[in-house]
């Protein structure tokens, strides 16, 4: 039984140096809270993530962290959690860095069901770079790379992993902190792949209907609307929604969760300690038969 952990113990002395207002603060403290929630040691619980102001997290926790390639936290934390399953693995990062340069992981991490959770921050723009257009920017957002406004359909992320056949689907905004922080537990407590999209506001680059006060004004919690979370059709229905509604809380929570990725390669294993020992020349020899 660990000792109590608060907040502040998963606090590291480096201090955000994120802008002023942006949402990202707000995540961060959630994420303090729901660790201290769950309660595993900092030295238990891994943090990666890609490139982006999100994807600073690593950095602001007393946790072990890999601030990593932009687009490549879904992989490096697949490797993380194989390596070693005892650990708690969260990924965290932004929309451009989960859905354009590092969107064809997403797939792949789903359908193994690798027990992480990921947190995208979910801003509608690049942040780190100075707002350019992001795969969830809106149609007709005016940018630096899109003065005349985007031409192009956003990606729904909701709707995305939901397809692909994520376990545990949610929205969250820190225009809620309770919410958005008693969803981060929920995610985390999971058993297998879990994704939390963050309406995240960028405050500097992002447009007015996604900053704080408009998310007050526009979230409508699923629990209200008596959406049932073990329904995955009304979830798909609902996300749909994704750009116009800002529904939060969870879409969906697969009620029978299949085994882990991590589960299985570790029982693999085991299975095999028991066998025969396989040389490498015995795998070469398949192959020259074949
Ligand atoms: C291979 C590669 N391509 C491009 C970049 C430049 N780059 C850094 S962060 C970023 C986008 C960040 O946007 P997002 O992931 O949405 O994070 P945010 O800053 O909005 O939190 C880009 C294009 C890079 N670092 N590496
Ligand atoms: S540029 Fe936007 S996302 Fe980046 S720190 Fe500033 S407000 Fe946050
Ligand atoms: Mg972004």
């Amino acid at each position: 039984m660990n000792a109590f952990l608060a907040p502040n113990d998963y606090k590291s002395p480096l201090k955000p140096i994120w802008c002023p207002g942006c949402g990202d603060y707000g995540v961060l403290q959630a994420l303090y809270r729901a660790l201290s929630a769950v309660g595993r040691p900092p030295h238990e619980i891994a943090f990666i993530s890609g490139i982006g102001c999100s994807s600073r997290i690593p950095g602001y926790t007393t946790a072990y962290g890999f601030n990593t390639l932009h687009g490549r936290a879904l992989p490096i934390a697949q490797g993380v959690k194989l390596a070693n399953p005892d650990l708690l693995v969260i990924v965290a990062g932004g929309d451009g860095d989960g859905f354009s340069i590092g969107g064809g992981h997403v797939p792949h991490v789903i359908r193994r069901n690798v027990d992480l959770t990921y947190l995208v921050m979910d801003n509608q723009v690049y942040g780190l770079t100075k707002g350019q257009l992001s795969p969830t920017s809106p149609r007709g957002l005016k940018t630096v790379t899109s003065p005349m406004g985007s031409l192009e359909q956003p990606i729904n992320p909701l709707l995305t992993v939901l397809a692909y056949g994520a376990g545990f689907v949610a929205q969250a905004t820190p225009a809620d902190m309770p919410g958005m922080t008693a969803l981060i537990e929920e995610a985390i407590r999971y058993p297998g792949f879990s994704f939390v999209n963050i309406q995240s506001p960028c405050i500097t680059f992002g447009e007015e209907d996604q900053q704080l006060k408009a998310h007050k004004a526009r979230m409508k919690p699923l629990a209200s609307l008596g959406h049932d979370p073990a329904n995955q059709l009304a979830a798909l229905d609902l996300a749909r929604a994704y750009g116009t509604e800002l529904y939060t809380g969870v879409f969906y929570r697969n009620p029978s969760p299949p085994p882990t990725y991590d589960a299985l390669v570790r029982q693999r294993q085991v299975e095999l300690q028991k066998g025969e020992p396989r040389s490498r020349s015995r795998v070469l020899d398949g192959y020259l038969k074949a």
